[in-house]
């Protein structure tokens, strides 16, 4: 017999080139998936390449890890329930320099690149904003060599599909994993424990110190490790997001199994998965829902084990904790952690109240998102008692310990006391999670200088008054390798050409472009650029919705969550007005113009959902319209996510940043935009008074109240019901949606809307800014009409985005809060 020669194996560093790549799909297809490309399917042929990139970030991921161990550097925590991240692979190409490789293998393949990325099934793990920051956090802190980690929740789906039928928005559920992903690796090693319920005995150990037990425990659950690879732009650092899955504690229920009864034993293991099954689809919004609660503390608690486990792994005493660890809370979702975090110390490390609670402060910091009263999460101590017995009794003692340290600071001010603690007494009796969270944390950051300023001197005023060094800012930003270089390759190899590359990874590169304004024939290009992508969005346009729009007008543009606050309405109004003036006079109001909407409603809320149908139903009348139909369009894309996005923003001229002064507390779809060229036209609220400043206040077109005024409108006799009879145009649109001009049929379909403005009191000020935004949009027409001017004010915009980088937000974290280094 012919005797196999042994060599021995070498593993040599996989080469970054499209042979070498072709190589290994065709290996995966193989080895991988066990087909031959006869029989290789769309989703066979993604998965082998997605494989083959993989491959690639292995290596770097293995060392980038054995490095943080090696170093005992200090690692960055950073806790969300939600990570909007979007397609992986073009991320994943982009940040590996590894795409035109990639696509030469493709091609040689035979393979269709839209065959491929069809297959590429976004991660929506996130509702907006917040998640789709995580994702930008951490592709910066890759980026800046921080060795940082991402924990969440493996959804099994993530939010919901949109669609639109009858013009209402209808969810279906988003079953990302139905077809696996290539990206994930389960770490089966990783299995922690998760309680609830049950109840707490108090007794004394042996040297007659008080020791706690918190027993009786059920529905435990296990939760189990899976790990995303997150590489930097080009760098050598692959940093880890880990997702945790809940699994039951119990293959089989035992009793059920004894009794013969196999189908219900399997059934109790499925429910107990149920926690990581469903993301909840509110934006700004607190439900106080128990499922909630317990996936909250579900991931802080898989996460704390994992992070105390791998300091362990180097460290013995905690004294060095938090010179090694530092743990930022994305909201207070993840808040439990610092009840959880002292429990940890106290009950099962035994160290002193005082020792854990300075090491809890040192280590947790708190990023606050919104001042919106109904975001802020409270849950009633009713609730959290019965499911987290050992916390309720863990935040009491913090409540007591913080409210008698500041009692020394304000003695005699029973009223600032009981705004200040952690227990509401009012209402339901409730655990109020942002006081939990600034009492716990050395830090507390705002998302913007205006909501840093206004958390500040209203909603956390005697927190401000109590630790003033604890607060502050750190402005939002968006990474420009998904948000440009992606996004927008025309625009991105534009301004490559003309500065280099280096922008890429220092944004405040792209300030240079402001020479080039003078330049004709780079105006050319760039106006060229915005009219090719301005093209694509027309047919993606028609290949959705069916919707013939003019690339040649001015592309308006307000994509993000559907929510009062964020006043689409406003919006409509004016689109409503302008096809009115139209109809009277088609040659009256200049420019033709496509306003183009997206966004997701909360399920559950209404007003949101009709203001949906209203844009929808806005949009069926007026394109059909033969007399205006070259003039006006309204859209409504449906699904607005990620890929979306990226879909949109390269091809929109004005950007709608319109929310009420004082209620939006950064926005990053604004930044997007204006980094893509889009003119703003927006309030005085959220990042766009920074974005204000960096392109200069001739650069933006900004309306309307501000937000002490807004507020001052709001405390005063604010009567909309007035501006509602006094303003002929405002007056006839309004009345036009009450009397079912959109709705024939069904007039009193939109009656909720109108009550909500002239019945209601008009809480977003709608009717109050009507009459300014109305007179800013004749202004952005008039510009519209100067190409010239339109197309330099456009470059600066994009000129002075460097500040608007997550790249800057990130270094500042690492700086001001984190204490960790960076390499740029
Ligand atoms: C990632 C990459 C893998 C590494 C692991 C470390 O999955 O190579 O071993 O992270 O995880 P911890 O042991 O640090 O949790």
């Amino acid at each position: 017999m012919k005797k196999k020669t042994d060599v021995s194996p070498k593993i040599v560093r996989l080469p970054a080139t499209a042979v070498s790549l072709k190589e290994s799909i065709l290996t995966h297809l193989k080895y991988s998936q066990a087909k031959d490309p006869s029989t290789a399917t769309g989703l066979d042929k993604y998965t082998s390449v997605a494989l083959a990139v993989r491959d690639r970030l292995v290596e770097k991921w293995i060392q980038t890890q054995k490095s943080y161990y090696e170093k005992d550097v200090k690692r960055v925590y950073y806790l969300s329930m939600e990570y909007l991240v979007g397609r992986a692979l073009s991320n994943y190409l982009i940040n590996l320099d590894f795409r035109e490789e990639c696509l030469e293998a493709i091609a040689d393949l035979g393979y269709s690149l839209e065959e491929i990325e069809e297959n590429d099934i976004e991660a929506g793990l996130g509702n907006g904003g917040l998640g789709r920051l995580a994702a930008c956090f951490m592709d910066s802190m890759a980026t800046l060599g921080i060795p940082a980690y991402g924990y969440g929740i493996r959804y099994e789906f993530g939010i919901f599909y949109q669609k639109i039928t009858d013009g209402y928005q209808v969810e279906t559920a988003d079953n990302w994993l139905r077809k696996g992903s290539p990206w994930e690796i389960i770490r089966p090693e990783y299995l922690y424990p998760v309680k609830f319920y049950g109840r707490t005995i108090h007794s004394l150990d042996g040297q007659g110190k008080p020791i706690c037990n918190w027993v009786d425990t059920r529905d435990d659950v296990l939760a189990e490790a899976y790990d995303i690879p997150v590489p930097g732009y080009q760098n050598d650092t692959v940093n880890n997001l880990r997702l945790w899955a809940a699994r039951s504690t119990r293959e089989f229920d035992l009793h059920h199994f004894n009794m013969g009864d196999y189908v219900k034993s399997v059934s109790l293991k499925q429910d107990t998965e149920t926690l990581s099954k469903v993301l909840y689809p509110n934006d700004s919004l607190s439900q106080g829902k128990e499922l909630r609660l317990k996936q909250e503390y579900f991931f802080v608690c898989a996460s704390l084990q994992d992070i105390i486990r791998r300091y362990k792994r180097t460290h013995t005493a905690f004294k060095l904790f938090s010179d090694k660890v530092a743990i930022q809370l994305n909201d207070t979702h993840p808040s439990l952690a610092i009840p959880e975090f002292m429990r940890i110390l106290v009950d099962e490390e035994r160290r002193p109240w005082t020792e854990a609670w300075d090491l809890t402060i040192k280590t947790f910091a708190y990023t606050n998102h919104t001042i919106l009263p109904e975001a802020l999460e409270t849950w009633t101590t009713d609730l959290l008692g019965k499911v987290l017995p050992r916390h309720l009794e863990i935040i009491f003692e913090i409540n007591k310990r913080f409210l008698e340290q500041a009692r020394q600071k304000f003695p005699n001010d029973s009223a600032r006391l009981a705004r200040l603690s952690l227990i509401d007494e009012n209402r339901a009796k409730s655990v109020r999670m942002a006081n939990l969270c600034i009492a716990g944390s050395h830090a507390v950051n705002g998302v913007a200088a205006l909501h840093t300023h206004l958390i500040k001197t209203t909603i956390f005023k005697d927190f401000h008054e109590l630790y003033p060094s604890r607060f502050q800012n750190k402005t939002n930003g968006i990474t420009p390798r998904l948000w440009l270089k992606a996004a927008n390759p025309r625009l991105a190899n534009l301004i490559t050409d003309v500065i280099g590359p280096k922008w890429i990874t220092n944004l405040d590169e792209l300030g240079k472009l402001r020479s080039k304004i003078a330049d004709p024939v780079f105006c050319a290009k760039w106006r060229e650029i915005k009219n090719s992508n301005k093209i694509d969005l027309s047919a993606y346009i028609k290949k959705e919705v069916g919707f013939t729009v003019n690339p040649d007008s001015i592309f308006d543009v307000q994509i993000k969550r559907v929510h009062e606050y964020k006043r689409q309405l406003l919006c409509v109004l004016y689109a409503i007005t302008q096809y009115i003036r139209f109809k009277e006079n088609i040659n009256a109001a200049g420019a033709p113009r496509t306003f183009i909407f997206a966004g997701k409603a909360a399920p559950g809320y209404s007003m949101a959902k009709l203001i949906i149908k209203l844009i929808t139903s806005v949009g069926k009348k007026i394109n059909n319209d033969k007399q205006t139909m070259d003039k006006i369009k309204v859209i409504f894309l449906p699904n607005y996510c990620v890929s979306l996005a990226r879909i949109i923003i390269p091809g929109a001229d004005l950007s709608e940043q319109i929310s009420t002064a004082g209620t939006e507390a950064s926005g990053t779809g604004n930044m997007k935009l204006a980094l893509n060229g889009a003119l703003t036209i927006g309030t005085l609220d959220g990042a766009n008074v920074e974005i204000r400043e960096e392109v200069g206040e001739d650069n933006i077109f900004i309306f309307g109240l501000n937000a002490m005024e807004a507020d001052q409108l709001k405390k005063n006799d604010y009567r909309p019901e007035n501006i509602y009879s006094n303003n002929p145009e405002l007056k006839k649109a309004l009345d036009m949606i009450r009397d079912g001009y959109f709705s024939p049929g069904n007039s009193r379909l939109f009656q909720p809307i109108i009550d909500s403005l002239l019945v209601h009191g008009d809480r977003y000020l709608i009717l109050a800014d009507f009459d300014a935004y109305l007179n800013c949009q004749q202004q952005v027409e008039a510009l519209f009409h100067k190409t010239d001017e339109w197309t330099q004010k456009s470059i600066i915009n994009t000129a002075a985005m460097g500040k608007f980088s997550s790249d800057r937000t990130i270094a500042e974290y690492a700086r001001d809060i984190w204490g960790v280094k960076t390499s740029g």
